[in-house]
């Protein structure tokens, strides 16, 4: 029996203006091209849990493609696509449902919306696959397929247990990194984040699987690129330091996202330095105070937001860049917010930098309190889940000021020159760095 494991991905944005902004604006252009060129960990995990008796196949389909789709020849499908492309999805499932292929829909988005899923699906998986997929095949091998499987719960699914991603069935010459996973979860409750909670909680892998991860990659490509599909790497800075010493030894170069706690950590930032370590993404948010009251729990990020500075300082003068993640559109956003986040980047050593709407996914506690307080622009707007596009009214601004907005601060941070203002600065702190050192 062929099984075919479908990525649907690939990046859209739908505000026009924005996106003849982002095609002329080198640095926005090459994050685009390294996003759109990502195998998914979750298909490439499921092909790994697949019993042998099955031949199994990874494809992508950034678009909908007829042709595309009628040369395959699968018997069944397993199909992941985040929400904002959730309709292409859905189009290649109804598509390939009309030719009888089986078809099975899983991943986030369909977790958070099984029952929209399930309308263009023979069965939805909602949660993490490894334990449900194989028990899927052999009731559908049998004909008893059910239309909705569930984990047990978030302890179901034990890191230690999972096999290594098949990286072989990649061809790596399409791809400019590879991804390997280490945690599952984050500490933190941010409002709009539509990942950390949704599987519910927090657990990490065994660091000599994380290895056995990573050799298998370097099976396929000698030095690869890895970029770890983690939430939130530093959580636990005991086992991250065990990680980054074993990392260190395997020789690659890598990137991560964390939170800025790990600047506060000096023997681990020392052994990030040593260990390939290129660039942590962080999400700052905001650098006004006011707008990170209240975006999670206990104010974690509002308490920190004195040390941002400090932190960015600390990471980057080890050599590590730091790609510093805001977002536009919070409560307490002002229409002078732009200008402040601007001079905030301009003022920091800060190299890389990513500046998005905030967005209420399905199933966030942000898109319940906007729909309760009536400032969605429509119910669904999944394929507006861009992160560039405006789905809601914001509180102090009105959609064109954020857009606009959003528009001016893309073009004066992602500018030729501004770039190589930032990357010049890196270098010149890497520099001063060595000498004082020697
Ligand atoms: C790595 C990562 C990326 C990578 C790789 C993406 C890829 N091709 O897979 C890159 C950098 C390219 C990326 C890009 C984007 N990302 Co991203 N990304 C992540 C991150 C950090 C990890 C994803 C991952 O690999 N997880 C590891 C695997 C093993 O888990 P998994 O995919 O969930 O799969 C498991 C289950 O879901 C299930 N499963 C998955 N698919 C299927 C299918 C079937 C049939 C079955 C049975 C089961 C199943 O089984 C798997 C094993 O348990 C997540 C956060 C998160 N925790 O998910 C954000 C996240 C997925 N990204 C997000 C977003 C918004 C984006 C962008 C839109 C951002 C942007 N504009 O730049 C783009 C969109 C890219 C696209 N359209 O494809 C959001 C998605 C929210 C949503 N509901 O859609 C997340 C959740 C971040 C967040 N906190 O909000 N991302």
């Amino acid at each position: 029996m062929r099984v075919g494991l479908i990525a649907v991905s690939g990046v859209r944005i739908y505000n026009d203006r924005l996106t003849r902004v982002g095609l002329t604006l080198p640095g926005f252009f090459e994050r685009a091209r390294t996003i759109a060129s990502m195998p998914s960990l979750g298909l490439l995990t499921l092909a790994a849990v697949t019993p042998e008796r099955f031949q199994v196949e990874y494809v992508e389909f950034p678009e909908f493609d007829a042709d595309g789709l009628d040369a395959l020849s699968f018997d069944i499908v397993g199909i992941s696509s985040f929400t904002a492309k959730s309709d292409v999805m859905y189009r290649i499932a109804d598509h390939l449902r009309a030719r009888g292929v089986t078809v099975i829909l899983g991943g986030l988005h369909v977790t958070l919306c099984p029952e929209e899923a399930v309308r263009h699906a023979d069965a939805v998986v909602a949660g993490e696959g490894e334990k449900i997929w194989p028990r899927l095949l052999a009731d559908w091998e049998q004909g008893k397929l059910k239309k909705v499987y569930r984990n047990a719960g978030f302890r179901d699914v034990d890191l230690a247990e999972t096999p290594a991603p098949r990286y072989d069935l990649l061809d790596v010459s399409r791809y400019n990194r590879l991804p390997v996973q280490t945690a599952r979860g984050c500490h933190l409750d941010c409002e709009f984040c539509a990942a950390s909670k949704i599987f519910g909680g927090y657990k990490v892998k065994p660091v000599d699987r994380v290895i056995r991860d990573i050799r298998a990659a370097k099976g396929r490509w000698r030095h690869p690129f890895i970029e770890l599909a983690d939430d939130n790497t530093f959580v636990n800075k005991r086992w991250s330091k065990d990680l980054v010493r074993a990392i260190a030894d395997e020789e690659i170069h890598w990137f991560t996202e964390t939170d800025v706690s790990v600047a506060d950590d000096p023997e681990l930032l020392d052994l990030l330095a040593r260990s390939g370590c290129r660039q942590l993404l962080i999400g700052f948010e905001s650098p006004r105070a006011a707008s990170l009251e209240g975006i999670e729990a206990h104010n974690w990020k509002s308490r920190r937001h004195d040390r941002y500075r400090r932190a960015i300082d600390a990471i980057q003068g080890r050599g590590i860049s730091v790609n510093g993640c805001f977002i536009v559109g919070l409560d307490e956003d002002t229409p002078d917010i732009f200008e402040e986040v601007e001079s905030f980047v301009k003022s920091t050593s800060l190299v890389e930098v990513q500046v998005t709407v905030l967005s209420p996914f399905p199933g966030t506690a942000l898109y319940r309190r906007l729909q309760a307080e009536g400032r969605l622009l429509a119910e669904k707007f999944w394929e507006r889940c861009t992160l560039f596009d405006v789905t809601f009214q914001p509180r102090r601004m009105s959609v064109e000021d954020l857009e606009q907005g959003l528009e001016h601060l893309m073009e004066s941070l992602y500018s030729a020159d501004e770039r190589r203002r930032r990357r010049l600065r890196f270098i010149e702190i890497a520099r001063n760095r060595r000498k004082e050192a020697s």
